[in-house]
């Protein structure tokens, strides 16, 4: 059972190495947000300054992914400028049997969302701690909300039986802002019997940009564990 922390980042090192494993030359990569996902862009930088890789282009999920990119020598394009992504790579902080997702622990679901799901394929990237029975158990549910509306959001997600509560920065001295400039509640469900339908009502609130329950989008689901002192990848 991987829980310390040392043992639980060398199992999100090597499931982001093995991750950058799967990326080919000439393909267009989503880049995930989180700790595991930079491992893996520190290793697909690694496989290109080698010469390992030719013509791959990153497209970011968030300023901390671009950052990492840059710093790592990946070449960078948008949505703009591709008509496919072939593969994105990315963290979770939920995953179920089903392959469903809960994710947005770093705020930055939203954009998770429109690449991940734009993907001929998405690869997951988590540590075992993340494997759930049912999502919600362990997590909240993140919510990006227009600052605007966050009173009457609040309500509404209280309506769907959610306890939501607004995301504030780590010294508590102001709210945490997305990389749009937008609020995140998270909201704690006891229980989440019909994830797609949740997903689906939680986004017709007015106000709300994107909800992190990612529903039938995962591919392949990679896991990373220390056992007998040994990081290993299933
Ligand atoms: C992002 O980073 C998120 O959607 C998820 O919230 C988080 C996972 O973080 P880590 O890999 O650091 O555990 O992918």
């Amino acid at each position: 059972m991987t829980t310390a922390p040392e043992l639980v980042k060398q199992a999100k090192q090597a499931v982001g190495k093995q991750a950058a494993q799967w990326v080919e030359s000439g393909m267009v990569v989503g880049l995930g947000t989180g700790s595991t996902a930079a491992f893996m862009i520190q290793f697909l930088g690694e496989r290109l300054q080698r010469g390992e890789l030719q013509q791959v282009r990153g497209i970011p999920t968030s300023f901390q992914a671009m950052v990492l990119a840059r710093q790592a020598g990946i070449p960078l394009t948008t949505l703009d400028e591709v008509s496919e992504i072939d593969l994105a790579i990315d963290g979770a902080d939920e995953v179920d049997p089903q392959k469903n997702l809960i994710k947005g622990g770093g705020a930055a679901h939203t954009r998770e969302k429109i690449v991940d799901g734009l993907a001929k394929e998405f690869i997951v990237v988590v540590d075992g701690s993340k494997l759930v029975a049912h999502l919600g158990s362990t997590f909240p549910v993140p919510v990006e909300v227009l600052p605007l509306a966050i009173v009457p959001v609040m309500r509404a997600l209280e309506q769907l039986g959610g306890e939501p509560e607004i995301r504030m920065a780590v010294k508590k001295d102001g709210p945490v802002i997305t990389d749009q400039g937008n609020m995140v509640v998270d909201v704690k469900f006891a229980e989440i019997p019909d994830p797609a339908s949740l997903e689906m009502h939680i986004n017709n609130i007015p106000g709300v940009l994107e909800n992190g329950l990612f529903v039938g989008l995962a591919g392949r689901v990679l896991v990373g564990e220390v056992t007998d002192g040994q990081p290993q990848v299933r």
